[in-house]
């Protein structure tokens, strides 16, 4: 089997993190490779790897790696495919690995999941893969509805070992076994006018960044939809919007302060999501940890802080996997760029 997702590691430690990845892939029967090699201690060999691994066809990275994680950012320095990182807490709680992971310059993005979510990492991954691929998207569909079953489940053993004699129960809990309708997955029909991307910011304060984002789809000839929209402020315009824009193949959310876009976003879709996080507070730390650090089962690629260009270079490197012209152009901009 020629593997579709290439999987590198800082180091043989890291083993535990990614063997959550493993797990996902196997259980969705994605063929995928697994190497060591370390940006710093072994810069040749991850070139070599990557090098190689994008002409076999390798289709998505993900490098995982702790402390000043900067393998993921060299296997997006030296392909057009799409890189996933995935930060792993050796120190600090793993806020250095995250940082190095997310914060890449244009146009070098790293699609960023949680600390130690070697898991979402795989998913994301799938999903990515499921664009193009039927047979993945319905098999990430399926792990998405055990993840909601899990829910259920924990759910009805926690409250029914509840003592409190003041815990008084509605009746009706059981009554929610039914899924939401997530008119999302799945959808076949494909109009040729739809667009590729949904472009959402949470609010006018996330402009500027989506512009940038917006100002490099439509270079790279990406066709996309944007609304301002947030999902706390008008849920219901929200979730209309998410089903008007049930036939795009990815969604890039941009917001700032607690990030609830993204989450929101990933919430009602299985297809990927890239998260931009904008630097409201805190210099766009709130927003980034609350974006990256997403449970396991609801994957948010996140990006650098404002870089709304990476985003739409994420997004094209995504799009052209099922896409020569895109694959052309995504590749020179990158070479021109880096080389
Ligand atoms: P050792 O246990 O081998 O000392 O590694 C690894 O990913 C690991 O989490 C400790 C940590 O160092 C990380 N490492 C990197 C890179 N190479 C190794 N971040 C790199 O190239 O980015």
């Amino acid at each position: 089997m020629t593997p579709k997702v290439m999987i590198l590691l800082g180091s043989a430690s890291d083993y535990n993190i990614a063997k959550k990845a493993l797990d996902i892939l196997e259980q969705l029967e994605i063929p995928y490779d697994l190497r060591v090699a370390s940006a710093h201690r072994t810069h040749e060999k991850v070139k070599e790897i990557v090098l190689q691994s994008t002409l076999k066809g390798v289709e998505v990275f993900i490098g995982i790696a702790g402390l000043s994680a900067h393998l993921p950012g060299m296997i997006a320095a030296n392909t057009h495919r799409p890189v996933i990182g995935v930060p792993v807490d050796v120190k600090v709680g793993g806020l250095d690995a995250l940082f190095a992971c997310s914060q890449m310059p244009f146009p070098a993005p790293v699609a960023t999941v949680g600390i130690d979510r070697g898991e979402n990492g795989a998913l994301l991954a799938a999903q990515i893969i499921g664009i193009h691929d039927e047979n993945v998207r319905k098999k990430v569909f399926q792990l998405r509805e055990s993840f909601y079953d899990k829910v259920q489940r924990d759910e009805a053993q926690l409250l029914n070992n509840i003592e409190g004699n003041f815990y008084s129960p509605g009746d009706n809990y059981l009554e929610f076994a039914d899924r939401p309708s997530k008119k999302n997955e799945l959808v076949e029909e494909k109009s040729p006018q739809y667009p590729m991307v949904a472009v959402i910011p949470g609010s006018y304060s996330d402009m500027k960044v989506a512009k940038k984002t917006t100002m490099f789809l439509d270079r790279l000839g990406i066709t996309y939809d944007m609304n301002v929209i947030s999902p706390i402020r008008y849920p219901e315009r929200f979730e209309k919007y998410m089903e008007r824009m049930s036939e795009v193949k990815l969604f890039i959310a941009i917001s700032g302060l607690s990030a609830h876009v993204t989450g929101a976003v990933v919430a009602l879709t299985d297809k990927p999501v890239i998260g931009v996080p904008c630097p409201l507070r805190m210099g766009g730390l709130d927003s980034l940890l609350s974006m990256v650090n997403m449970p396991p089962g609801v994957p948010v690629g996140t990006v650098g802080i404002a870089n709304g260009g990476n985003a739409a270079i994420l997004a094209a490197e995504i799009l052209a996997l099922d896409h020569e012209v895109l694959d052309q152009r995504v590749k020179r901009l990158k070479n021109k760029a880096i080389h």
